[in-house]
């Protein structure tokens, strides 16, 4: 095994993007929020249903020169959703094919996000309305060094603020903000909503805008699902400034996967207005990710990238080098970003050409064309990540790795007490 685990740091090693000078550090010490955004798919960012934006907040910040807003930028997420893109990116690895490596791999070894900053004085914590053992997310939380977790035990849960899986998400900004209160600075914490989950139902007084109207339930209702979720951002953005917390914190927001499956694409094709098949629905695997970093200007972003790059992303603004990690993604503001997108059933997107499936079409015009050279390499690079990432998954490989710089974390340091909320 450890022959195995000395291929991989090799690769790794040797496709590592240099950071980019012009924003390496630029967030040295900030504090880091992500805002995991349940089901939001990047075609909602400036759709207009009757003439009204369906995302007015959301849309604000992708047009604002307080963000990065990437608008190439993919879900890699297999069965296991929600908890595959957060697999993704405390770890820059690769979900598993089948099943969920949150379930099946909780007690492995990892280079986590929260263990690595919590190596650079940071404090963790995850806020999430619902319960603490939903994905394994109790179990493998530790095994990823997170120090806090905010599950429903902490918020009050009255049955008129909860919804499908968990405490909607207005009040559940507003019950988080006197916990993340207590946190000492710089923290690095993950806020997961939830009220915008398939089949999106939402309480009749929570809607604020019109439903679809293609005749597909969950189609239509996503609709008003993404408009709360979107007053509910806009009402936490609120206070992170007002607090001063916009100004010392790097604020990253991404779709965590689709929310509407491929089971859609007719109710999809009257949404856009134009045939959905398999090309344009994988061009709907689009997420939003939009970057905050103080002081540092943003605008449109059009480089491709995924959810595996947002680790290698964040630790570089903020300061953090990752030559001697194990990470399979490559630094989406580095000048070597590799623009191959690897989609977790080994189809892959570039910026030219989609691959579906031994089938290749061109991004420009959705048509067919012939498998080529720079085609055959770049699935070549796609097979080999997820393989490789699969390898160090299954066999628990970071036991026999330890990076320079970075101290092995005890799990049954951690521990997830219940709120009394
Ligand atoms: C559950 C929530 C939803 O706690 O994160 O998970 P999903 O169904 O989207 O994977
Ligand atoms: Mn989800």
């Amino acid at each position: 095994n450890s022959t195995d685990i000395a291929e991989v740091v090799n690769y790794t090693r040797a496709t590592k993007a240099e950071p980019n000078p012009a924003y390496f550090g630029k967030a040295k010490g900030k504090n880091v929020i992500y805002l995991h955004l349940e089901s939001m798919q990047n075609f909602i960012i400036d759709y207009k249903l009757n003439g009204e934006e369906v995302t007015p907040f959301l849309n604000s910040l992708a047009s604002s020169k307080d963000f990065m807003y990437f608008d190439n930028f993919f879900h890699q997420t297999g069965q296991g959703k929600t908890a595959d893109a957060e697999f993704l990116l405390e770890n820059s690895l690769y979900g598993l094919p089948q099943g969920a490596a949150f379930t099946t791999q909780g007690q492995n070894r990892y280079h986590a996000a929260p263990a690595i900053l919590g190596q650079h004085g940071y404090t963790s914590a995850v806020f999430h309305g619902n319960y603490k053992s939903f994905w394994n997310r109790d179990k493998i939380y530790k095994s990823l060094g997170f120090d806090k977790f905010y599950d429903a035990s902490y918020y009050s849960m009255k049955p008129e603020d909860v919804m499908n899986y968990g405490l909607k998400d207005k009040p559940f900004f507003k019950e988080s903000i006197p916990m993340l209160d207590t946190l000492p600075q710089p923290f690095y914490s993950k806020f997961i909503m939830l009220s915008n989950h398939f089949p999106y139902p939402l309480d009749e007084k929570d809607a604020t805008i019109e439903k679809h109207t293609t005749g597909d339930a969950s189609v239509d209702n996503y609709f008003q699902t993404a408009r709360y979720a979107d007053e509910a951002l806009k009402e936490f953005f609120d206070y992170l400034k007002a607090s001063g917390l916009y100004d010392n914190s790097v604020i990253i927001m991404y779709g965590d996967h689709y929310g509407i499956s491929e089971n859609h694409n007719k109710a999809m094709s009257q949404v856009l207005g134009k045939e959905v098949g398999k090309f344009e629905n994988t061009q709907l695997q689009r997420v939003p990710l939009l970057i905050h970093v103080p002081g540092v200007k943003g605008g449109e972003m059009h480089q491709y990238g995924g959810q595996i790059d947002l680790m290698p992303t964040m630790l570089h603004l903020l300061g953090i080098d990752t030559k001697e990690y194990v990470q399979f993604g490559s630094d989406l503001l580095s000048k070597e970003h590799v623009e191959i997108v690897p989609f977790r059933n080994g189809d892959f997107i570039t910026p030219e050409v989609t691959a579906l499936n031994g089938k290749y079409y061109d991004n420009a015009t959705g048509e067919l064309i012939e498998k080529n050279e720079i085609i055959s390499q770049d699935q070549k690079t796609a097979e080999t990540m997820l393989r490789l990432s699969d390898e160090v998954v299954n066999g628990d490989l970071l036991r026999f790795y330890t990076p320079n710089g970075f101290t092995p974390i005890n799990p049954n340091d951690f521990d997830y007490p219940n709120g009394d909320a």
